[in-house]
């Protein structure tokens, strides 16, 4: 099949999954374009099947900011003709959806000719729905976005039925969740030039990663870590960047824990980081699915989350780390330091973790996605 995919090209989990889905899609022999605002932060070097189409909004003096959707939609009209896409994969209803819906308007009109149209897919992440969408300004451009593309999938059953509660879509959505790739995703050998790099000693490792926006509560991962480290000698990893950061920061310093958490900025290859960690802390109110924490499974670290959206769906509590109440920095605190004091039981965590990440192997996800779009095609 001939593939377009749009994504945001920044750091998170939408673009994350879509450049592997692209990236695996072409292993498989597909021919894939990428069509972004910028090169998606995943897709690394150069493969024959895969083809980056940038898109430059136009700025002009009249306008008070670029039409981004505008150009998007033009240039996946212009990609799908020249190359004769028969997929569209908008990842993220806004505004990938919607402009693959336009682009769709201006090659029929351009065509007159239906039977060459592509067929728009759109999975839906998470804040598409939870955040942008529940914001009246974007809910009648969120709706549209999913009645009008061909077929449309969630990451979560929790987002499938947020989406139904929220839109009452008028078409069905299919959950195909997050995935990871095992060969790239699984733990690495100890690793004593990185520890000495970080300027770590043989305390317990916690980590956070994500984009550090109100979602994520980072004042928990914090607060929870504060408890951690006045009973083990621990160190925690904050990987990402975003938003909440600089207050984080300031939170650090005011604690006094600064020598005890390294604010490591974004970083892409984060295999390495994950492979000496000891425990993920990830207390976010709302995460339609998950990835880094699925990631992190992938890698033996067991996680410590909230019993909130799709965590529940491929975590259980007290088997690959612990569930805890939005907000409850106590439990989360006392439940990490359980696993932390207790180095049997958590690698006993690690295990089932590597275990479980194995029912979220990309090949499989890969293939559920290859038959949706068949089925979009035969459906015609
Ligand atoms: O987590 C974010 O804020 C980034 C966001 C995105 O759209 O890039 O992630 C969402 O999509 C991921 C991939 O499907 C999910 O694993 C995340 O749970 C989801 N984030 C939220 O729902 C907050």
């Amino acid at each position: 099949m001939k593939i377009g995919i749009s994504c945001h090209h920044t750091y998170g989990g939408s673009g994350a999954v879509a450049t592997e889905l692209g990236k695996a899609l072409a292993r498989k022999g597909h021919i894939v374009h990428f069509i972004n605002r910028a090169e998606p932060f995943r897709l690394g070097s150069f493969s024959r099947n895969i083809f980056y189409h940038e898109v430059e909004a136009m700025h002009y003096p009249l306008f008070e900011c670029p039409f981004y959707s505008l150009a998007l939609a033009s240039k996946i009209a212009e990609v799908a003709m020249y190359e004769k896409l028969d997929v569209v994969h908008a990842h993220y209803a806004i505004p990938h959806a919607l402009s693959a819906i336009l682009a769709r308007q201006m090659v029929k009109d351009k065509c007159r000719d239906e039977a060459h149209c592509f067929r728009i897919a759109t999975t839906l992440h998470g804040t598409d729905i939870t955040v942008v969408g529940a914001d009246s300004s974007m809910h009648g451009a969120v709706r549209l976005a999913i009645n009008k593309s061909d077929g449309v999938t969630a990451v979560s059953e929790y987002l499938r039925q947020e989406t139904v509660e929220m839109f009452e879509p008028n078409v069905p959505i299919e959950v195909i969740p997050n995935f990871v790739d095992l060969e790239v995703f699984r733990r690495l050998p100890e690793n004593p030039a990185l520890r000495e790099q970080l300027g770590l000693g043989s305390e317990k490792i916690c980590i956070h990663i994500s984009n550090f926006r109100p979602v994520k509560r980072i004042g928990d991962v914090l607060g929870a870590f504060e408890r951690i480290v006045q009973e083990v000698p621990a160190t925690l990893l904050m990987v990402g960047d975003g938003p909440e950061r600089s207050d984080a920061e300031e939170r650090v310093r005011k604690a006094g824990i600064g020598d005890h958490v390294r604010f490591l900025g974004k970083i892409d290859e984060i295999v390495p980081l994950l492979s000496i960690s000891d425990l993920m802390l990830m207390p976010s109110s709302a995460e339609s699915f998950g990835l880094a924490a699925l990631e992190a499974m992938a890698c033996g670290v067991p996680v410590v989350v909230t019993n909130a959206g799709g965590f529940p769906e491929f975590i259980e509590d007290g088997r690959h780390g612990y569930l805890v109440e939005t907000g409850d920095v106590e439990s989360m605190a006392s439940k990490a330091l359980g696993l932390l004091t207790d180095e049997a039981k958590r690698l006993a965590f690690a295990g089932a973790c590597v275990e479980q990440a194995q029912q979220f192997d990309i090949t499989g996800l890969v293939e559920r996605y290859e038959a949706f779009y068949l089925g979009l095609l035969e459906r015609g």
